[in-house]
């Protein structure tokens, strides 16, 4: 640790050197899946590539892409590198479909994970005097677990609340003075929400001064009123089991995109559709490669996370990319009467209007030709309470507001506070009754 860095020296290292550690870790990483992975060695041969035509960063592009599906075809094992018994821990994303997307982690992976989620908490201010509340999920999620032991790596006190029971969490981290929150944005509006309905002063009651929010993608209009209600200092934490975990990119004090950890991954964007690689700065689908993975190393892996990179120096001094907050994932993505729209746009238009609460719900389904596209939206206590209010009004404001940012008319629907389910993991925007009917 030194100053403000976890390894300022891996921290701050020149492009150029990255650069050099990173084709030095790709050719020893391709070298290994070619040799470990059945999967690998096949998908080389399909395209006539052996390990030693990789030269170049660039040449990294000759390599095809891994897919979701790759990962539940060969479910659980089937990409593993290593023999059984070297795998030490095991943790899945939950798919709603089909087979769970496992991820296998060695001892080595465990401890890279560990040390990066350790380096990120500290980018962000963590030190050895915090107390972390946890309340992302422990167990097969990534998200409890990965917080935990980067919080250890870091020395500060862990609460490892996991999530539920929001009543007796804002207690605890009352009576146990969390000073850094890690949950999902969706979770910690619940929990501002919570707060205010029990009377509970986060400004005087808790000593909360930073929140790490990640695992579902949340607009800059959710984060002001993160920081506002709790007030707060909030941190974006990207990352996703495949890869590690939490722990793969991580916000600086800066505020200006989250700096990928490149000295263990390299990151591509390609056109979604086409698969083309994209410049910096143009939006496309993240596309990872692990470098220093022994348990079940990716490489070319589809996100299907949507974002842009750049690597122009931050102003905290590290040198290493930085990509935007991911705007959605493009299966995630609508397409209403042939629009593409994210939810994450509904949630900014919506976001807009401080007489609406943080929950909303969209609807689409198709019951004769057209498409129908209602967003249910929530009523905040004080405006509910307010007898002037003109919900009319309202309703034409932000149905004008969801045009502009979407280019296409959806009916809103206001309805009472709480009236839509809130939940305590990843969020659920989007009720899509069309499947079928197509
Ligand atoms: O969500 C890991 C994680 C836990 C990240 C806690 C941050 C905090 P998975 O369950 O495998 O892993 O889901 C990975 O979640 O591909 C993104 O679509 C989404 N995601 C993760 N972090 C962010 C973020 C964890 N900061 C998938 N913003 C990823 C937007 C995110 N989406």
């Amino acid at each position: 640790m030194d100053g403000k860095y976890w390894n300022r020296k891996i921290e701050t290292m020149p492009r150029q050197q990255i650069k050099e550690h990173q084709l030095q870790k790709l050719r020893e990483q391709v070298k290994y899946c070619y040799e470990n992975s059945s999967f690998y060695h096949k998908k080389f041969d399909s395209v006539g590539l052996k390990p030693q035509d990789i030269q170049t960063l660039e040449d990294l592009t000759k390599i095809p892409f891994t897919v979701k599906s790759d990962l539940r075809d060969n479910y659980p094992f089937g990409m593993v590198t290593v023999k059984p018994t070297e795998i030490v821990e095991i943790h899945a994303s939950s798919g709603t479909t089909g087979n769970p997307i496992v991820g296998a982690y060695t001892r080595n992976d465990m401890d890279v994970w560990s040390e990066l989620m350790g380096r990120s908490i500290y980018t962000t201010g963590g030190r050895p005097q915090d107390v972390i509340h946890i309340a992302y999920g422990y167990g097969l999620f990534t998200g409890g677990l990965g917080f935990h032991y980067g919080a250890q790596k870091v020395g500060a006190k862990i609460i490892p609340a996991s999530g539920g029971m929001t009543q007796r969490q804002i207690k605890l981290m009352k009576d146990l003075g969390a000073t850094i929150l890690a949950c999902t944005p969706s979770f910690a509006v619940y929990l501002a929400e919570t707060m205010a309905q029990e009377g509970v002063d986060p400004r005087k009651d808790l000593k909360l001064k930073r929140g790490m929010f990640g695992a579902e993608p949340w607009s800059s209009k959710i984060r002001e009123r993160i920081e506002q209600q709790i007030g707060i200092e909030a941190f974006d934490v990207y990352g996703l089991t495949e890869l590690c975990g939490p722990g793969v990119s991580i916000e600086c004090e800066q505020h200006d995109g989250l700096h990928i950890w490149e000295d263990h991954f390299i990151v591509e964007t390609i056109d979604p559709d086409t698969g083309e690689v994209l410049a910096d700065g143009e939006e496309g689908e993240l596309v990872f490669t692990t470098l220093t993975k022994t348990g079940l190393p990716m490489l070319r892996y589809r996100t299907r996370d949507i974002s842009k990179i750049t690597t122009e120096q931050c102003k905290c001094g590290r040198t290493h990319s930085r990509m935007l907050r991911v705007q959605g994932r493009s299966d995630d993505m609508l397409i209403i009467r042939g629009v593409n729209v994210f939810p994450s746009q509904i949630e900014y238009a919506v976001m807009c209007f401080s007489e609406l609460a943080t929950q909303y719900l969209i609807v689409v389904d198709r019951p004769g030709a057209l498409d129908t596209f209602v967003v249910k939206v929530e009523l905040c206590e004080k405006a509910a309470s307010n007898p002037q209010l003109d919900k009319n009004a309202l309703k034409n404001e932000v149905q004008k507001r969801i045009h502009i940012v979407t280019g296409i008319s959806a009916d809103v629907e206001i309805v009472k506070p709480d009236e839509i389910p809130r939940t305590e993991g990843k969020a659920k925007r989007v009720l899509d009754l069309r499947k079928g009917k197509m």
